[in-house]
Parts: C-alpha cells; structure tokens; sequence
C-alpha cells in the first residue's frame, strides 16, 4: 500500500512537520544580526578658503548631511564616497589654523579629529601659500595622525610660474603628497589611489 492508498492522513503531517522544521531553521538564519563593518572615515581638513568644499563635493557628489556638531552650533557635513570597492563617509570640517583652537569652528574640526576616530586625514591647502600652511601639517603628523597632503589650486600655481618640488616634500615629511586643481577635477584620482593605499595599509575590520 502506498501513502497515497493509506486511509490514514500522516503524510499530510509529516510534510507539514517538515515545512516547520525548515521555517524554523530560515527564521533562525534571518534572526542573525548581518556583521557590523564601520566605513572608513576621511576627514577633509585645512585653513578656510583653500577648496575642502570643492574637494567634498567632487567625492561626495550632490548627497549629503550636514547638522550642528553636538553641542555647537556650527554646522558639519557628512557625505558617502566610492573608492575602488569600498564606500567610504567623508567629512568636511570648518576652517582651522592650527590644532590649538581659538575659536569654535576650530574646536568642531580638532575634535572631529581627534574623537571621531578617522581612517584619513586629507590636508587640503592652497599651494600658492605653501610656507605659511605647512606649520598645520606638521602639527597633524606630530599628532600621529593618517596625513595626506593635498597641494590645491595647482592651477594658478602653474599660471604664476611657481614650481613645487612634490617628491621632495614627500620625502621630507614622509607622507603622500597629491598636487590637485580640485575645481576643474585635477588630481581627483591619484588621490584617490592614496587613500585606497591608507584604508587597504591602515585599516583593519573588526574581528566580532
Ligand atoms: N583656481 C582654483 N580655485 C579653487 C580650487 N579649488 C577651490 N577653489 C576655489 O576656492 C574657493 C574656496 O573654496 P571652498 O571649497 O569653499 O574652500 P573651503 O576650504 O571649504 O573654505 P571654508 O569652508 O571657508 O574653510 C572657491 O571660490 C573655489 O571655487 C582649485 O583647484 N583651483
Ligand atoms: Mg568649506
């Protein structure tokens, strides 16, 4: 006698039994929190006017969100970039001279330095005033912190016929220096390449 031919309705049972016990197990795979991997963070930081907007907007296209730095009424934006296969956020902080704060903005770009635990830190300057800029770059590598040096405005530089030893000073300072013209979208993607070599170096997944 086949289970079709048996009066009895167990086979109907069984299936459903079996229905529950798969059920159970795919509802025990969906209760597994997905794996918790933080996106690298840049900072974009420097003195006021020498291009940090142009430059995140140029990584972060038109997407973005900007709200008062907790506890401050100065405003910080945030915003998402796609470096080789990694997404990354990138912040744009509020002009600063130095890493001893004198005003609030200040304060905002030094504390979003220092506690909110960045993967990069990009110093943007305009290359034009490159003396009276790099005393904030050597204050952000003697803070240990991830530098990479972006040399901005490369292209009024090349109008006023200045030249701009780069090897020299990456020798110097022992940090990647990129020359860009963030404005017109020179340089975007060699620097790009330097912060895919930061993260790729520099950051580790969790292990949880
Ligand atoms: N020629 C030239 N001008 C640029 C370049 N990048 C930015 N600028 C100009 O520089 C000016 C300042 O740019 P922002 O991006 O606002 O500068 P910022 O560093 O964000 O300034 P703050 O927010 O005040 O700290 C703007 O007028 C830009 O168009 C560049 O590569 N070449
Ligand atoms: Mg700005």
């Amino acid at each position: 006698m086949t289970c079709n031919q048996c009066p009895q309705s167990c086979h109907g049972k069984k299936q459903s039994q079996l229905s529950r016990f798969l059920s159970k197990l795919l509802n025990k795979k969906k209760s597994t929190p997905p794996r918790l991997t933080p996106m690298p963070r840049i900072a974009l930081v420097g003195m006021p006017n020498v291009g940090k907007s142009v430059l995140f907007n140029v990584l972060t296209g038109t997407y973005m969100t900007v709200s008062n730095y907790p506890g401050t009424t100065v405003e910080v934006a945030w915003g998402e970039t796609l470096i080789g296969n990694k997404t990354m956020a990138v912040v744009d902080t509020p002009g600063m001279y130095s890493l001893s704060p004198i005003t609030e903005e200040e304060r905002v770009a030094r504390d979003l330095l220092i506690k909110e635990s960045v993967d990069v830190v990009i110093h943007v300057m305009d290359a034009k005033n490159l003396g009276r800029m790099l005393p904030l770059t050597l204050q952000l590598i003697e803070a240990k912190l991830p530098v990479i040096l972006v040399l901005n405005m490369i292209d009024e530089v090349q109008q006023l016929g200045i030249e701009i030893a780069r090897e020299e000073l990456e020798t110097t300072l022992n940090i990647p220096v990129v020359m860009t013209a963030t404005a017109k979208g020179y340089g975007v993607e060699k620097l790009k390449n330097q912060v895919q070599n930061y993260v790729n170096t520099a950051y580790l997944s969790p292990t949880y």
